[in-house]
């Protein structure tokens, strides 16, 4: 954090001393966040607007200036200022953190049956209460997943409206669209309605209606639906096909806390930020306080440590993991060979090779390449094939090793490893007439699952390592769900083919898994806090396999979602609002800002910053100092939401060297509703450069089985600050990351950070 912190100071000192045409003068957007709503202040507008007027001179410039105004449920306005004029306001009472502008990136059904969600699972009796608000692209209201054909009226506490430029029925009941920089490029419509697919996959995911028959160009064919089928929908698009504006990002939260959604899913990102400069963080903090739990990706930085973003204490963090379904496209040479590839191309041709360089685009002669599957040196969208009359494409590139998602490309395709690419060169050299068969995609039982995916971002949390993140994982590869029908069906944004349905994957695709367990958790227990449900989705999660992840719980948190067990967790590792402001005063916020952004008496009892190991999170992150012995005594509370009268055993799993107490290791409680504390005691040697060593204390009363994690480690100081800068995204073309080399050393020790290609 330090680093960082540097990074920012440095930058305006370079513009001033090396940039001779400065630019300081041109006002650009930022965000003015100034904490909590002022109690029965109905003129916060105005507020904001004389704000403005004191720093920028004149009523009108001032009315020019104020982009958004903030005030449904927490205070705060966007407003177009040069440097000097947000420093100004930055030094003025009331406010919080000023925010530049920028844009963050976007970060199917098999899925719900794999995690044991069947249909008659669903349909508690709230479920059709139950809204799930959606940060995203838009949606495609037409599609057959929101066909809303046996809904009722949107329940009585729903405030929201729907944009006119769409119509919205039972099963959308709200929908809105944010575009501060006014910037219409490509196909993008100013209206909720999506032209990217992202948001319709997404709202599908999490809360679509049943859709018999759906399928990717016929691949992976049968039933389409989200987690909670009777939930409603709330639309909030904020992403374009340039990103998404932070400004727009708070707008939204602020909008939707309002109109009364119970869970919040955003699906994108950027890199980690300190809570009250990031918009994600703050509008979900506001969120939490008004009984809304928000569900965020972790993103898709993975393999690399300390990359995973959206890492508030109040979110819940998803990673992406595989299902038991995985598609394969086989490449049979003339030779007899076959090679087994991960891809889902659909089309099946045998013809000739050609060389990389006609794999991309304005490189291609048509005379060559008609006709003929092209192998490639190189990993394209196959556009330069398609364009030039190619029928498939073969890749070879270094960056896939043993890829583990598939990609769509507007062309039979496969990918391969260099290795298995030298294979198809002697081959190609061996004879005067080389052929090739790419066989259609099919799907594949993957008897590995669930595996969490390379691309998946990883933890220790770059921000309070106390906190062990990501929280949990959730299905996030080669995902079927709705797509856009005017959004490119493949990586290739010219394929003009159109599809109700597509398989794509990310931690985009997770975070919905996670909203959709979410709201059916809050379905069956509708006064349930925030923290509550993110407790039972956690300490119920399914146990992943430690064989295949060396980086362990940074992988995947608590482990897979589980969400018909999260119904009835047995006990809850509750967090109140004062157990947040406690943490944050331990994060070094002081009492001054902390009564800005809740708005009422607030005090840290202590001043000086400390570890987080009193504050009631649902698993165990244990940072040790370089060189230092492991020693920490946490503590916990936690609620009885089973039989009154029960009592819980707790039972220890951790690597010898590590000692753990637990105490009391026997909890008996004799009515719903009552807290119970415990204290954990870690003891171990010193440890160096140790990047996981991890167990399990595990509360049980031979019915429940409440599971929390125990993560001891420390890293390479400073690694966190040399990352590779943010690669989140939504279309695999842009995706950048692939399964490199393992990050550690067979020894255990964490080796050099690669950076993306
Ligand atoms: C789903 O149920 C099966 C059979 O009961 C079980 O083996 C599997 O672990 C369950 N999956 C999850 C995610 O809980
Ligand atoms: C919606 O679903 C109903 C019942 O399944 C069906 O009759 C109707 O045709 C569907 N509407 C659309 C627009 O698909
Ligand atoms: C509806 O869309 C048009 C352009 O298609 C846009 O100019 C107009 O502002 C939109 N209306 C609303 C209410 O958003
Ligand atoms: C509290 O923190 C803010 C932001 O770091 C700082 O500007 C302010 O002076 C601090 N107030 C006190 C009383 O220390
Ligand atoms: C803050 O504390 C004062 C004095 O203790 C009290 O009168 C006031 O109502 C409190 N304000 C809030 C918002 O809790
Ligand atoms: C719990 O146990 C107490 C004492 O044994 C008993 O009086 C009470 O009825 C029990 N409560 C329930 C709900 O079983
Ligand atoms: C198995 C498969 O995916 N087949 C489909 C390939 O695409 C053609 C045309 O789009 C469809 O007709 C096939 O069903």
């Amino acid at each position: 954090m330090v680093k960082q912190g540097l990074v920012f100071l440095l930058y305006p000192l370079l513009l001033s001393t090396l940039v001779l045409n400065c630019q300081c003068q041109e006002r650009k957007l930022h965000i003015v966040y100034m904490g909590n709503k002022p109690d029965g202040d109905t003129s916060i507008a105005s507020a904001h607007h004389s704000m403005l007027h004191k720093v920028l001179g004149s009523p009108s410039t001032a009315k020019e200036s104020l982009v958004h105004s903030y005030g449904r449920s927490f205070n705060g306005f966007a407003a177009k200022l040069t440097k000097e004029e947000a420093t100004k306001i930055s030094g003025m009472h009331g406010v919080v953190s000023v925010i530049q502008n920028r844009h963050y990136k976007l970060h199917t059904t098999r899925s719900w049956n794999f995690l044991n969600l069947t249909v008659n699972k669903v349909g508690a009796p709230q479920e059709s209460d139950v809204i799930i608000g959606l940060l995203d692209t838009g949606i495609w209201p037409e599609h057959p997943s929101f066909n809303d054909s046996g809904y009722g009226p949107p329940p009585a506490k729903w405030k929201g409206t729907c944009n006119s430029n769409i119509t919205c029925n039972n099963k959308i009941i709200g929908a809105q669209y944010y575009n501060s920089d006014g910037e219409y490029i490509d196909t993008d419509i100013p209206s909720p309605r999506d032209s990217e697919g992202h948001g319709t996959h997404t709202s599908s995911t999490a809360g679509g209606s049943e859709v018999s028959d759906a399928s990717y160009f016929g691949l992976a064919e049968g039933l389409a639906r989200g987690g909670v089928p009777s939930a409603r929908i709330a639309v909030y698009k904020v992403c374009w096909s340039f990103g998404c504006g932070l400004a727009d990002i708070l707008k939204a939260f602020d909008d939707a806390i309002a109109d009364g959604v119970d869970i919040i899913s955003v699906s994108l990102g950027g890199g980690p930020e300190d809570y009250f400069d990031d918009p994600i963080a703050i509008g979900s903090f506001h969120a939490m306080r008004n009984g809304i739990l928000t569900s965020n990706s972790a993103g898709n930085s993975g393999p690399f440590p300390v990359t995973a973003s959206n890492v508030a204490p109040w979110t819940l963090t998803v990673a992406a993991s595989t299902i038991d379904r995985k598609f394969v496209a086989r490449l049979q040479l003339g030779n007899g060979i076959i090679l087994t590839v991960r891809s889902a191309a659909n089309y099946t041709i045998g013809s000739s090779p050609d060389i990389s360089k006609y794999c991309i685009p304005d490189a291609m002669n048509s005379d060559i390449v008609a006709g003929k599957i092209v192998f490639c040196e190189i990993l394209w969208d196959g556009s330069g094939i398609l364009l030039a009359n190619g029928v498939g494409t073969i890749m070879a590139d270094p960056l896939v090793v043993d890829p583990d998602f598939a990609f769509n490309f507007p062309l039979p395709a496969t990918l391969i490893t260099p290795a298995d690419g030298q294979k198809v060169l002697d081959y190609i050299r061996s004879t005067d007439n080389p052929t090739a068969t790419i066989f259609v995609s099919d799907a594949w039982k993957d008897v590995m699952a669930p595996i969490v995916v390379s691309f998946s971002s990883r933890g220790p949390n770059p921000i309070t390592p106390d906190v062990l993140k990501p929280d949990i994982t959730a299905p996030g590869v080669d995902i079927l769900a709705g797509w856009s029908p005017i959004a490119p069906p493949s990586v290739y944004s010219g394929d003009k083919r159109s599809t109700l349905f597509n398989i794509i994957s990310g931690t985009s695709m997770s975070c919905p898994h996670a909203s959709g367990a979410a709201a059916y958790v809050k379905a069956v227990h509708p006064n349930w806090s925030p923290a509550a449900i993110k407790s039972a989705l956690m300490t119920t999660a399914s146990i992943m396999d430690t064989r295949k992840h060396p980086d362990l719980e940074f992988a995947y948190g608590s482990g897979q979602i589980n969400p018909v067990a999260a119904r009835d967790p047995g006990l809850v590792f509750d967090i109140s609002e004062a157990d947040y402001i406690n943490f944050l005063c331990k994060q070094g916020y002081n009492t001054s800002t902390l009564r800005l952004i809740t708005g009422d008496n607030s005090t840290c009892t202590s001043t000086t910053p400390g570890r987080a190991w009193d504050f009631n999170y649902p698993s165990f992150s244990l940072y040790v100092l370089d060189g230092q012995k492991i020693s920490a005594t946490f503590t916990r509370k936690v609620t009885n939401v089973g039989a009154a009268n029960s009592t819980y055993t707790a039972t220890i799993s951790m690597p010898t060297a590590i000692s753990v107490t637990v105490d009391p290791s026997v909890l008996t409680f004799s009515s719903v509703g009552q807290t119970l504390s415990f204290s954990v005691k870690v003891d171990g040697p010193a440890i160096s450069q140790q990047p996981i060593m991890s167990g399990a204390i595990t509360w049980t009363d031979g019915i429940h089985v409440v599971r929390t994690p125990l993560a001891v480690y420390n890293y390479i100081p400073g690694a966190p600050y040399n990352l590779p800068s943010e690669t989140n995204s939504y279309t695999p073309t842009k995706r950048t990351v692939f399964k490199s080399s393992s990050i550690y050393h067979k020894d255990g020790i964490m080796g050099h950070l690669k950076t993306h290609p």
